[in-house]
């Protein structure tokens, strides 16, 4: 007898612990929801602006009473789904001069401007130059292709696409990226560079600054232009040594995400 009640004790007991595992999840989820409501409520009450991130909140919070709540939220989403970019990047290559040298026209820029990029493409950088350091920090990185990378909330570490770069100075490496706009408008190219940067917009350059400095989105704000549908756009980071990274952004001319825009790491 005495096992049949430690059985039917642990019986009990499992069923006890389910019917309080039960009403724990009940009361769990009620919680969970009356706090994402709670939270919505908040979130419509006019904290849309938290839902930039800081380095855009100023410009956001400047002109925040041209749009209504449904079009900030509509620019928040956007800022959203533009938080991964695809791109394609292509380098290092033998830059003398480093960050201020952005007028050396490598292989890249010539495709571009021609319009014959091809993420297939391959080519020889042969602009390697005696190395005053006798360090092979000028040595030649051969055959160099395109690869797969992304503008995460803007930024791309060049360093974490090509390793070997870190020991490296006096670079130049390309980006490329295709974005599809609704209609024909003006933007601003939100940009930063480690150091100097070049950009072109359907072959035609648009900014051109030499600089040497860390990068941060919105260094350079240079304005462009994008056509009804599909616009190829190529960047040039230059770089010293040290770091080497770019920030991008394409924005309305006021500096606020723009609703629509389509990106892609394929010529299209
Ligand atoms: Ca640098």
């Amino acid at each position: 007898m005495a096992a049949k009640e430690i059985l039917y004790d642990e019986n009990a007991r499992r069923s006890l612990e389910r019917g309080a595992n039960m009403v724990a999840d009940s009361f769990a989820e009620r919680a969970l929801n009356a706090t994402s409501t709670l939270w919505g409520f908040k979130l419509r009450q006019g904290t849309v602006l938290d839902r930039f991130p800081k380095a855009i909140q100023e410009v956001v919070a400047k002109n925040k009473d041209k749009f209504t709540d449904a079009q900030l939220n509509e620019m928040a989403d956007a800022w959203e789904q533009q938080s991964s970019i695809p791109v394609l990047a292509c380098g290092p290559f033998v830059n003398p001069g480093g960050g201020p040298n952005t007028k050396l026209e490598h292989a890249p820029e010539k495709a571009h401007v021609a319009g014959t990029l091809k993420p297939t493409d391959t080519y020889d950088d042969n602009a390697a130059q005696p190395d005053p350091k006798g360090k092979d920090v000028w040595k030649a990185a051969g055959k160099v292709g395109w690869k797969e990378a992304a503008l995460s909330d803007t930024a791309l570490d060049f360093v974490n696409v090509w390793p070997a770069a870190r020991d490296r100075e006096q670079d130049a490496g390309y980006v490329a990226l295709w974005v599809k706009s609704p209609k024909a408008m003006d933007v601003m190219l939100g940009c930063g560079s480690d150091d100097g940067i070049k950009i072109w917009v359907n072959g035609k350059p648009v900014h051109d600054n030499g600089a040497s400095r860390g990068s941060a989105l919105d260094q350079d704000k240079p304005k462009a232009a994008l056509q009804d549908g599909w616009n190829a756009i190529l960047i040039k980071v230059t770089n010293g040594g040290g770091g080497w990274a770019l920030n991008f952004r394409v924005a309305a001319p006021d500096g606020m995400p723009i609703p629509g825009l389509q990106f892609s790491a394929k010529p299209q």
